[in-house]
């Protein structure tokens, strides 16, 4: 996996940030709910430093490239939405299997977030052959990764075995969409195992990272026959997305920065965002406007450590997702292709 040259074009205004990622364009996954035992210890026999050798690649790696953490956060949390938390998203399509991470739906996912996944896999190998599994690779990466950018730390349980199965086709229905109503992500979450609570805490994790223009569009040109821009969002804060978003002549590798506050540290700014319609997706913004969200955007916008801990409890939750244990699955060696 290539890494991502990544050009910048410096803002016009203090406040509002626009960069150009040439992405190695990548896809995402899915999910079945099932709550296992995983633990603590689980390779303090067999692979006593696995959290050190992937700790040492994961911050080499986000040192090389900052949106790493962005990218990986985003895989994580669209593998276990598809199939589980079961590294089905790391592999690749073969002549006959169009797997997980090329469906359409998931065509941005950013090359660095997979680069590091692989590279933390390898580097255990090299230590540890046949012993961890990508799945719990991926989860302790996403982990160091969310606290190295400045969010919480905590301890990850392992026992995931790595899915043999990973097909584009499975990933409809299982993603949330930036078009669709908070009752629709809710029930989403909802079929995941995952709380009301859980899914503003998770969403969060839009307080890094980037989204493509089309994403966004529909709410800054020609919102309805009433209004032209979102009436939810800040006026200011459309105007200046139609810059590097221009309606003819889009470039569609140009993104905007989920968090316009403080868009490369993990923290609570994002729902402060979404308290003064500086939400950037739809679905960002409602989270603040629905009465069944808006009571938790306001508890986590005042207090930062409250965000952060309904957020790991929820990554916890979610990292629990549909995982094969026991026999179930394989230690793959390559995350990006099933054992011979
Ligand atoms: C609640 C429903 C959600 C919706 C509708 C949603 C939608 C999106 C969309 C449309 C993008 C932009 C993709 C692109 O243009 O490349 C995005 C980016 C992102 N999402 Fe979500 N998302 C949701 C929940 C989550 C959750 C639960 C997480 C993780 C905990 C997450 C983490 C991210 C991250 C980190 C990015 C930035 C990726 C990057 O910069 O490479 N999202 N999301
Ligand atoms: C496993 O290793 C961790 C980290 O080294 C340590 O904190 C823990 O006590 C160990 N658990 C057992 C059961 O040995
Ligand atoms: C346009 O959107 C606003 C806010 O969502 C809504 O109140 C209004 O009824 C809509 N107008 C039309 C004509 O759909
Ligand atoms: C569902 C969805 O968002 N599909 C998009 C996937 O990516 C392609 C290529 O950018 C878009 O054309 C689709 O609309």
């Amino acid at each position: 996996m290539a890494v991502a040259p990544l050009s910048l074009l410096l803002p016009s205004r203090g406040f509002f940030f626009y960069f150009l990622l040439h992405f190695v364009m990548v896809p995402c996954s899915l999910g079945s709910t099932n709550v296992v035992d995983l633990s603590y210890d689980f390779y303090n026999k067999s692979c006593p430093h696995v959290e050190q050798i992937i700790h040492n690649v994961v911050s080499q790696k986000l040192l090389e490239a900052p949106v790493t953490a962005a990218g990986a956060l985003r895989i994580f949390f669209h593998d276990c939405f598809v199939e589980g938390c079961d590294a089905s998203v790391l592999i690749a399509s073969s002549r006959n299997n169009k797997a997980e991470r090329d469906s359409e739906i998931n065509l941005s996912l950013p090359g660095d977030g997979f680069d590091v996944f692989f590279r933390a896999k390898r580097a255990v190998e090299l230590q540890c052959p046949g012993v961890a599994s990508c799945a719990d690779v991926m989860a302790i990466a996403t982990r160091d990764l969310v606290n190295l950018v400045g969010g919480p730390r905590w301890e990850v349980q392992k026992g995931r075995r790595d899915g043999l199965v990973s097909k584009a086709s499975r990933v409809a229905g299982n993603l949330p969409q930036a078009n669709q109503k908070i009752s629709q992500l809710i029930s989403l979450f909802k079929s995941k195992g995952l709380s009301v609570l859980d899914m503003v805490a998770l969403s969060g994790g839009h307080t890094i990272g980037f989204s493509h223009c089309r994403e966004f569009m529909p709410r800054i040109y020609s919102y309805n026959e009433t209004f032209d821009i979102d009436p939810t969002m800040n006026q200011d804060y459309a105007l200046s997305l139609r810059g590097p978003c221009p309606r003819k002549n889009l470039d569609p590798t140009v993104v905007a920065l989920n968090d316009v506050t403080t868009p490369f540290i993990f923290d609570n700014a994002y729902f402060g965002n979404l308290q003064k319609g500086l939400g950037l997706l739809t679905t960002d913004q409602m989270l603040g406007v629905d009465s069944l969200t808006r009571p938790y955007v306001n508890i986590m916008a005042r207090d930062q450590q409250i965000f952060f801990n309904y957020f790991v409890k929820a990554m916890i939750k979610m990292s629990k997702i549909g995982v094969k244990i026991g026999s179930n699955g394989e230690i793959r060696s390559d995350c990006g292709s099933f054992n011979g």
